[in-house]
Order: structure tokens, then C-alpha cells, then sequence
């Protein structure tokens, strides 16, 4: 048996490496980088051989990671209990990757999936695994190439005992924040891998919300990109700073080489996703614990990316013209409006993740722990923001808010910021510019607020011709009317 590391060639293996990486596409091998990095022996194996060959020669050979061609020779080449981070695509692939390696493992071995996967699948492989013995970790990654090299929030979930034999390891690689490693043990079964869906819906929201804040000042305000970009750079170092907000700076002050326009100008405005808003959404509606935020931000992404209907309905369809203040609002009123929007949307959209982790806390009894949640979300992950440090606060007593809404240190924030919500959300109304997370946003912080709503007369509609039973306010009991029809 041997192994290959650059300038070395082939030479005897040597057993004892603290970790195994499967996969070698941007995330595995910016992972195995950081990992070697502090000092933890690394092998890789990647189904195209010929990867593992490039990786080693460009930068995972300088860095001590040696490569192998042969699974049973990169299994064996790992110190026992092992410990294995797959990090390949979600799905078929990690199933695949499972069959290959299992034959090799031995009891008690640990077996970490980094990517993506959908929790269920997640406590499906940690079942089939537990009963033949092995140790499965599904871990949420989150920050991208970036994160994977320099320092991701990282979100483990499955046995604790395995957790315990990789959390130095762990504690190394993750990012640093004045809270802490950007790692924690979530929780049993497929609970990493859902808080790290949650995060990416919570992400889908912001990114969304960002959207529509854009769309309004370019059409509303007739600002450039670079005075956008002015504006953004300046929220960021307020209430508002975070990693996406940062982004969104960048992004928009970036020069299109060939032409010098901005190249946000030139890039196709039709949004791609990989499924974790989407599972977000769905999980939201089995768990009954609405995520209005995120269900807008996934369709909007849908609607966008229907270009060709767009490009149709636009002719056909009308509305007001979308350029220029609405009436009675100054530039600087919307403006201020806007980022008092943004702010109070951001937090509805973290209170639907929070209140929605919750829930699935209770039902697959998780335990989890929503203050330490915000503390690993505090760095290395693409929703790193200063409100963070809000959330945590909010979750840390021993008296849990009902929602994050409702946290003494929360409430007075978003009750100062709403009516700019307000405000914001009608500008774009009266311009015709669909602003869906932001209206999602209101109505969430409406509908929790709201002593009564109409759903009264829904459930007298039931009734009416479904005869499904109502209950009243003013006595206990269940109802049916024979309701009298309208001639
Ligand atoms: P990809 O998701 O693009 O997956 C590519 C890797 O999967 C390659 O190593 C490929 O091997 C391997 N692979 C495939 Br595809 N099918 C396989 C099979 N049947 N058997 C064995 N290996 C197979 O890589 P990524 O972008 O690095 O992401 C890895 C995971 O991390 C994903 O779940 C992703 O959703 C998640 N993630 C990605 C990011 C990001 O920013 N990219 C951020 C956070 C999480 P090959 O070289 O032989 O084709």
C-alpha cells in the first residue's frame, strides 16, 4: 500500500492520520486545507483519481495531506476509531460513497457527512449505521469556499460519544468569535443537517429581503450602483452589519471589465437554488410553524427564474410606473424607511427560523439549544450579523420567549422599526415593485400581534358546507349551524 504527496512520489503509508476527507470539489478540499492546517494529519480520497492527483500537486501536498487512489487503502490509512468527512454532493451520491466505504470501517468508526443533505436522509444513514455499529455525524458547513478553508460555523448533529472524538478537531478548524469555536453539539439524529437547512432558509430570506431593498432604491430613488453600494457600506457599520450586507456592498461597487458598467447591471436576473429553502418551507408547513419569509423568498426565486412569461406578462400586463418617489415621501424618508424595513424584516425573518427550530425540537425531541444556535451562527456562516448578538441574548435566560419577537430586548426594536416597514412596503405597493419577503415580514409581526383575526369567519365558511364544527368565545363546546342559504 502506498500513498502519493507532491515532490515525495509514492512511498509506504503511514496509518496514522487523524482524519480522512471523501470528496474533492471546492468544499472538501478547502476543508482538508484547514484541517491540516491546525495540525491534523489529513488523507483524501475522491472518486476521480485524477482530482486527488491535481489537489495534491496545486496545494494539498505543501500542506502535509497525502492522497490515495484506493478506498480500502485511504480507509486504512486513518488511526482508529476513524474518522471520515464525505463531502460530496447531496443525495445519491453520499449513499454511494457510504456503500463503498462500509466495507472497510470497523465498529465504532465515525463517519461525518458535511454537505448538505436533507435530515431525514441524515436519520435514515444514522440508523441503517448505528445498527451495524458505526458512528454517524450529519454536519451542516456553512460559509462557503471561504468559510471551508479559513474557519466555517459548523453544526453537528448524531451521537454525542462521536461528537466528544472529533470536537477538537472541530473546535480547531471553526471560526473564531469573541463568543467562542463557531461549533457546538446540536443535537441526536438528523439535527445538524436542520439547523444548517434552517440556516440556509433564514439565508434565502435575507438575501431576498436585500433584493427587494435594491429594487426599490434603483427604481424609487434613481440611485447608482456605486451610491447603492455607498448606502449599504454605510448600513453595515449600524444594526445592519452583516456578512450579506457586506456582500451586497461589494457587489455592487464591482466594474464589469469589459464595458466599466456595473457589472450587477449585466447579470441575468434569474435566480438559481439548490433545495434547502425549499425544504425549509416544506418543513415549516409539516411542523405548522409558519416561515411566511422564507416560502416568499423561495417563490420570488421561482418567479424569477420563469424569464420567458416575465418577458411576456410585462407587455400585457400593467401597472404604475415604477420610477420616482410616491407621493408625500422625500428621498431621505424612504431612504431612512428603508433600512428601519430592512432591520425589522430581518429580525421576522430570524424569529420564523427560531420559532421553526423550536418546533422541530419538540418534535423529534432535539433539545436543542437556540441561544448556542446564535453563538455558532456568529461567525465563519454566510448570516453572520450583529443581530446575533440579540438572539442569543434573548435565548440565554432561563425564561425562553415564546418568540423571538416577544424577547424584552427585541420587542421595543421591532415596534420602533415597523412603521418604516410600513412605510417601505407601501412605496413599493404604490411603484408596482413586488417586495414579497418584506410584506411577508409585516404580516408575520401582524398576524402574531393581532388579538383577533378573520379566521372566524373562515371556520363559520367550513361549516357552512363542509359542516366542520367551530367553537365559540363565549362558551366551551363544539358547533355546527344549518346555516341559512342565501336565495
Ligand atoms: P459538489 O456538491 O459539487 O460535489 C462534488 C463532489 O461529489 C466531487 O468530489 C464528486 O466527485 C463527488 N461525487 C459525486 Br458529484 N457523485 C459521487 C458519487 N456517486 N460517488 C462519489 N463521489 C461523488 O461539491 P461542493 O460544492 O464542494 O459541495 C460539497 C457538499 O457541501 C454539498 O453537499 C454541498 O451542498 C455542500 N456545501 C457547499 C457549499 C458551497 O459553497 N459550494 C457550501 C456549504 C455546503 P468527482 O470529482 O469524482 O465528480
Amino acid at each position: 500500500m502506498t500513498e502519493r504527496g507532491a515532490g515525495k512520489g509514492e512511498r509506504p503509508i503511514d496509518r496514522g492520520r487523524h482524519v480522512g476527507v471523501v470528496g474533492l470539489a471546492v468544499m472538501g478540499e478547502n476543508l482538508s486545507m484547514n484541517i491540516a492546517r491546525h495540525g491534523f494529519p489529513v488523507a483524501v480520497f475522491n472518486r476521480t483519481a485524477a482530482r486527488t492527483d491535481e489537489f495534491l500537486a496545486e496545494r494539498g501536498g505543501a500542506a502535509g495531506i497525502v492522497g490515495l487512489h484506493d478506498i480500502a487503502d485511504f480507509v486504512n490509512s486513518l488511526e482508529r476509531p476513524r474518522r471520515i468527512i464525505m463531502m460530496v454532493k447531496a443525495g445519491p451520491p453520499v449513499d454511494a460513497v457510504i456503500a463503498e466505504l462500509l466495507p472497510h470501517l470497523e465498529p465504532g468508526d465515525i463517519l461525518v457527512d458535511g454537505g448538505n443533505s436533507f435530515f431525514l436522509d441524515t436519520a435514515r444513514r444514522g440508523d441503517e449505521l448505528a445498527a451495524a455499529g458505526f458512528n454517524y455525524v450529519g454536519m451542516g458547513v456553512s460559509g462557503g469556499e471561504e468559510g471551508a478553508l479559513w474557519g466555517p460555523s459548523l453544526m453537528p448533529g448524531g451521537p454525542k460519544e462521536a461528537y466528544d472524538r472529533l470536537e477538537p478537531m472541530l473546535t480547531a478548524i471553526a471560526a473564531k468569535t469573541d463568543a467562542g469555536p463557531c461549533v457546538t453539539y446540536i443535537g441526536p439524529g438528523g439535527s445538524g443537517h436542520y439547523v444548517k437547512m434552517v440556516h440556509n432558509g433564514i439565508e434565502y430570506a435575507d438575501m431576498q429581503l436585500i433584493a427587494e431593498t435594491y429594487d426599490i432604491m434603483r427604481h424609487a430613488l434613481g440611485l447608482t450602483a456605486q451610491e447603492m453600494s455607498d448606502v449599504f457600506r454605510r448600513w453595515n457599520q449600524g444594526r445592519l452589519a452583516s456578512y450579506l450586507i457586506e456582500v451586497t456592498a461589494a457587489v455592487l461597487a464591482e466594474r464589469d471589465p469589459e464595458s466599466g458598467d456595473p457589472l450587477v447591471d449585466q447579470i441575468l436576473d434569474a435566480a438559481e437554488q439548490k433545495g434547502t429553502g425549499r425544504w425549509t418551507s416544506v418543513s415549516a408547513m409539516d411542523l405548522g410553524s409558519p416561515a411566511p419569509t422564507i416560502d416568499a423568498a423561495v417563490t420570488a426565486r421561482v418567479m424569477s427564474s420563469m424569464r420567458e412569461s416575465r418577458l411576456q406578462a410585462s407587455k400585457i400586463l400593467t401597472g404604475p410606473d415604477a420610477s420616482g418617489l410616491p407621493n408625500g415621501l422625500t428621498r431621505d424618508a424612504l431612504l431612512a424607511a428603508q433600512e428601519d424595513a430592512l432591520y425589522f424584516s430581518k429580525i421576522s425573518a430570524y424569529a420564523q427560523g427560531m420559532a421553526l427550530m423550536r418546533a422541530a425540537s419538540d418534535a423529534y425531541a432535539w433539545n436543542l439549544n437556540l441561544a448556542e444556535i446564535a453563538r455558532i451562527w456568529k461567525g465563519g456562516c454566510i448570516i453572520r450579523a450583529a443581530l446575533l448578538d440579540q438572539i442569543r441574548a434573548a435565548f440565554s435566560g432561563p425564561e425562553q420567549p415564546a418568540n423571538l419577537m416577544l424577547a424584552p430586548n427585541v420587542a421595543p426594536e421591532l415596534n420602533a422599526a415597523a412603521p418604516g416597514a410600513r412605510t417601505a412596503t407601501m412605496a413599493a405597493r404604490a411603484l408596482g415593485l413586488p417586495c414579497p419577503a418584506m410584506s411577508a415580514s409585516l404580516d408575520y409581526f401582524d398576524s402574531l400581534r393581532a388579538e383577533r383575526l378573520p379566521a372566524n369567519l373562515i371556520q363559520a365558511q367550513r361549516d357552512y358546507f363542509g359542516a366542520h364544527t367551530y367553537r365559540r368565545l363565549d362558551r366551551d363546546g363544539v358547533f355546527h349551524t344549518h346555516w341559512t342559504p342565501f336565495e
